[in-house]
């Protein structure tokens, strides 16, 4: 995409807009505290960063008169902004960090420890990145230090315990939305140059620990506008052919130049996982090359056999082209020496959509909305599948509102010439019995049944009521099987196996749910269903019109799972899904 000049926007070459200038600002602010300087001082940079993040005028437009207009900028703020949008940075900020490296920040950001602990931990022990305070923690060097104790110590390590699990990591469709719109940022600053998204990002992943880039056909400067970025809060690394920087919601961002001649090998190796590249690389030195971020070489005299294009990579190692989603060494690299890789499911190829709520219950638009929104999602059928009465809170239905419900949907059947199932997500409860009686569930169309409660039963209790609600001859398909929230809540313990064997037994298909916290079947659970002969569904669980969008992320748990269409039961016409959902099999 070529800068657009009719919007009025014109690259910044020098300094910085008014989120630069705050950042620095406020990370004055931060060192002054860690420091221990004057409070007041400290109060007028934050103060500062806060009223320069929220001005709604560019700053670095006005000379210092103008800048001591605004409210709460005085005399020295207005020195520093100025020498800050001139020349990106200024003096004082790099006197600070002289004195204490970035990376000391980090520790402020944990729960519980503050500017002064963080202080006494760097002169007292040289603590000087989250490793080391791990280091200290655990060598019992934190509790001998005078006010802090074991208690203190213990603290410490459970806050960089919670922020290794969750924090660091971010769903994989947030990443994408921040990725696309850094992507077209560096679009806008080198609109010839291939810019490609790597790392967990590219395989779909349902978490990606950072943002990976890779740009062929640019130059230094293109990095340098990258650590413009308006988002940028802290550049973590700058050089010649690789920035790194901090983006505010806490995303780390990889820019990396790499040469045209090795585009190709770079975007394997920078795309992973660690795991396949060590079993491509283990297989390249079997066949006399070796393998890395730059090409494909001959191991006796050096020369370059491939390197440009990922497809010259693979080809090089006697293999297919392997799609993203399935390179984290589970025999994707055995089926390319077959030519047996998978066709992978598409987004596009859903033709379905059989879990999502109304008005009825806990969902935002009508039953005809929905049609609506399906219809302009390219959909051809939906099933509306208001919660039970167990579901209280949602205003969870009856067995007679859920039949008049189900009439209601039947009546609009055919609305934006979409095809509607009168459905249902049915609670299972504690014991496996269902929240709604037989003969009701008996006169629906499609019967999702779901857990939504007593999460804590332990592992063959969990078992036992899947495995129940499985076998009632009423139920279609299985909702968000595992229970798992993404970096909220594990799954709850069940055995998979056992699942899956009931539902091949009885036909009864398993969700991909593709709420983004969910994505519930994980690629793992869903590939086990597809290699037992199970079905599976790819469901958006939409509560508003706009849900429908999600299922893009759905379609991409599918592929890691190695879904092809005829696994994926709403990628049948209509006629041929609904003779696919077990109501309609003959009983065994
Ligand atoms: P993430 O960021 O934790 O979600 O996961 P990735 O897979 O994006 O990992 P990242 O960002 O550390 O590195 C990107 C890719 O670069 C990774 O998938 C494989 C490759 N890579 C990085 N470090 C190594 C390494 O030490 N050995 C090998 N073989 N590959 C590596
Ligand atoms: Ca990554
Ligand atoms: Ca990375
Ligand atoms: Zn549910």
């Amino acid at each position: 995409m070529p800068a657009c000049s009719s919007t009025g926007w014109t690259p910044k070459v020098f300094g910085l807009d008014n989120l630069g200038i705050a950042r620095i600002l406020r990370e004055v602010a931060d060192l002054l505290e860690i420091k221990g300087d004057n409070p007041f001082k400290i109060r007028a940079y934050r103060n500062g960063g806060d009223i320069v993040a929220n001005h709604p005028h560019d700053l670095a437009a006005l000379d210092a008169a103008g800048l001591r207009e605004i409210p709460g900028i005085g005399k020295d703020l207005a020195t520093r902004i100025l020498e800050i949008s001139a020349a990106g940075s200024c003096a004082y900020h790099r006197e600070l960090i002289a004195e204490f490296p970035p990376s000391v920040l980090d520790m402020l950001r944990l729960q519980g420890v503050g500017p002064k602990t963080v202080a006494t931990l760097y002169r007292e022990l040289g603590v000087r990145t989250l490793d080391d305070l791990e280091a200290a923690c655990t060598g019992g060097r934190v509790r001998a230090i005078k006010g802090m104790g074991p208690k203190k110590e213990s603290l410490i390590l459970k806050a960089l315990a919670e922020r290794k699990q969750y924090a660091g990591r971010h769903l994989l469709p947030d990443a994408h939305n921040t990725a696309d719109a850094v992507v077209a940022y560096l679009r806008e600053h080198a609109p010839t140059a291939q810019i490609t998204p790597v790392g967990s990002l590219r395989r779909g992943c349902d978490t990606c620990g950072d943002i990976d880039i890779l740009v062929t056909g640019a130059d230094g400067a293109l990095l340098d506008a990258f650590t413009r970025h308006r988002l940028v809060e802290r550049v973590l690394g700058h050089g010649d052919t690789k920035s790194s920087a901090l983006l505010q919601g806490g995303f780390q961002v990889d820019v990396r130049l790499v040469p045209a001649e090795s585009r190709g090998a770079a975007l394997q190796y920078f795309t992973g996982s660690r795991a396949h590249n060590i079993a491509l690389r283990d297989r390249a030195i079997g066949l006399g090359l070796k393998l890395n971020e730059y090409g494909v070489f001959r191991t006796d005299d050096e020369s370059r056999v491939a390197g440009a294009t990922e497809e010259d990579v693979y080809a090089a190692l006697g293999l297919a082209w392997i799609p993203p989603e399935l390179r984290e060494n589970r025999g994707e690299i055995a089926a390319a020496v077959t030519g047996q890789l998978p066709s992978l499911v598409r987004h596009g190829e859903l033709r379905g959509d059989l879990h999502m709520h109304s008005t009825a219950t806990d969902g935002r638009d009508t039953i005809e909305g929905m049609a609506e929104a399906a219809a302009a999602a390219g959909l051809e059928y939906i099933a509306i599948t208001d919660h039970s009465q167990a579901l209280a809170m949602a205003n969870g239905l009856d067995e007679k509102r859920a039949l008049a419900h189900a009439a209601r949907i039947r009546a609009a059947d055919g609305h934006a010439g979409v095809r509607l199932l009168a459905g249902i997500e049915c609670d299972i409860r504690p014991d496996g019995t269902l929240d709604l009686d037989d003969e009701c569930l008996a006169q629906l169309d499609l019967v999702i049944v779901s857990v939504h409660s007593a999460f804590n039963l332990d592992r063959s209790q969990m078992t036992d009521r899947l495995v129940r609600a499985i076998e009632n001859r009423w139920v279609d398909i299985v909702g968000h099987p595992s229970g798992r929230l993404i970096l909220r809540r594990e799954a709850y313990p069940f055995d998979i196996e056992a699942v899956v064997a009931a539902a091949a037994r009885t036909g009864v298909a398993l969700e991909i749910n593709c709420q983004v916290n969910r994505l519930d079947l994980s690629d793992v659970h869903a590939r086990v269903a597809r290699d037992r002969g199970v079905p599976l569904v790819i469901s958006s669980d939409a509560h508003s019109t706009r849900g429908f969008s999600r299922l893009r992320w759905g379609a991409i748990v599918a592929r890691r799972a190695w879904l092809q269409p005829e696994h994926v039961l709403n990628t049948r016409p209509f006629e041929a899904f609904q003779a696919g959902l077990r109501r309609h099999r003959q009983p065994s």
